[in-house]
């Protein structure tokens, strides 16, 4: 269905550029791989929105989120419900899209994590599921294929602590534990939540170098966006 060299999808008569999402846990390494796809041709790369999520007016809910769950995550959360569809339905240049995260994760991993755990009025919860069923059902997000780097979490953990970015330095171990459990409850197991397209798994405990190379040699099979 998808020629790499042409890149568009001809779906239901219509042709649209193929769309990839970049799922991960935490500082699993989405940016590094995105990165190495920027630099491909005719691919076109968006990174997650965190400065909006940092800054919007002035207000951090990001950093007020990690501070106080309960009382912020419904703010956090509505705001990267908005950022994320604006991500999705922003116009496409070039024959292939790919994108860290989707609106997808937001609400399968870390509304469903800030919920379970407790942390989450159900109140919020509830509106929230409210926004989240009346986007999907009513307007189209396609997605053609999902890339998990799936890491251990203890990988992240140190990611994290290396990069040492603010909001961050109360995240603990258990926090990536239960990130990365949704993860693979929705997209290994495929028990939890309708997996919106194919997904293809790549291990990203490695390095720097070595996992370059795992993008070299998945890159064909990554941008045919066929698992
Ligand atoms: P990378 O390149 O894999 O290291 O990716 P990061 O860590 O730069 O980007 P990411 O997506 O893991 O997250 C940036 C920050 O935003 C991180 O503290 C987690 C947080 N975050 C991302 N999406 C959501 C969300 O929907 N809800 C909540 N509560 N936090 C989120």
């Amino acid at each position: 269905m998808l020629s790499p060299s042409q890149g568009k999808l001809v779906r239901n008569g219509e042709e649209r550029p193929t769309v990839i999402c970049i799922e991960g846990n935490i500082a699993s390494g989405k940016t590094t791989c995105l990165e190495y796809f920027s630099k491909t041709n005719n691919i076109e790369v968006l990174t997650e929105p965190v400065a909006k999520w940092r800054n919007v007016r002035g207000h951090n809910p990001l950093g007020l989120m990690y501070q106080d769950p309960t009382r912020w995550g419904i703010t956090l959360q509505t705001y990267v419900q908005l950022t994320m569809l604006d991500r999705h339905l922003s116009q496409i240049c070039g024959p292939v899209r790919m994108m860290e995260r989707s609106i997808f994760s937001a609400k399968y991993i870390f509304v469903e994590n800030l919920y379970k755990s407790g942390k989450m009025p159900e109140v919020d919860f509830a509106v929230l599921s409210e926004w989240f069923e009346w986007i999907t059902q009513n307007i189209a997000l396609p997605v053609d294929l999902i890339v998990y780097l799936q890491t251990k979490p203890e990988t992240c953990y140190e990611r994290l602590r290396e990069r040492c970015r603010e909001e961050e330095k109360v995240i603990p171990m258990e926090y990536l534990e239960s990130i990365h459990q949704l993860y693979e409850d929705w997209l290994i197991k495929q028990t939890s939540f309708k997996v919106p397209a194919p997904v293809l798994v790549i291990s990203a405990d490695d390095d720097l170098e070595k996992m370059l190379h795992q993008y070299e040699e998945n890159k064909e099979r990554i941008l045919s966006a066929q698992r």
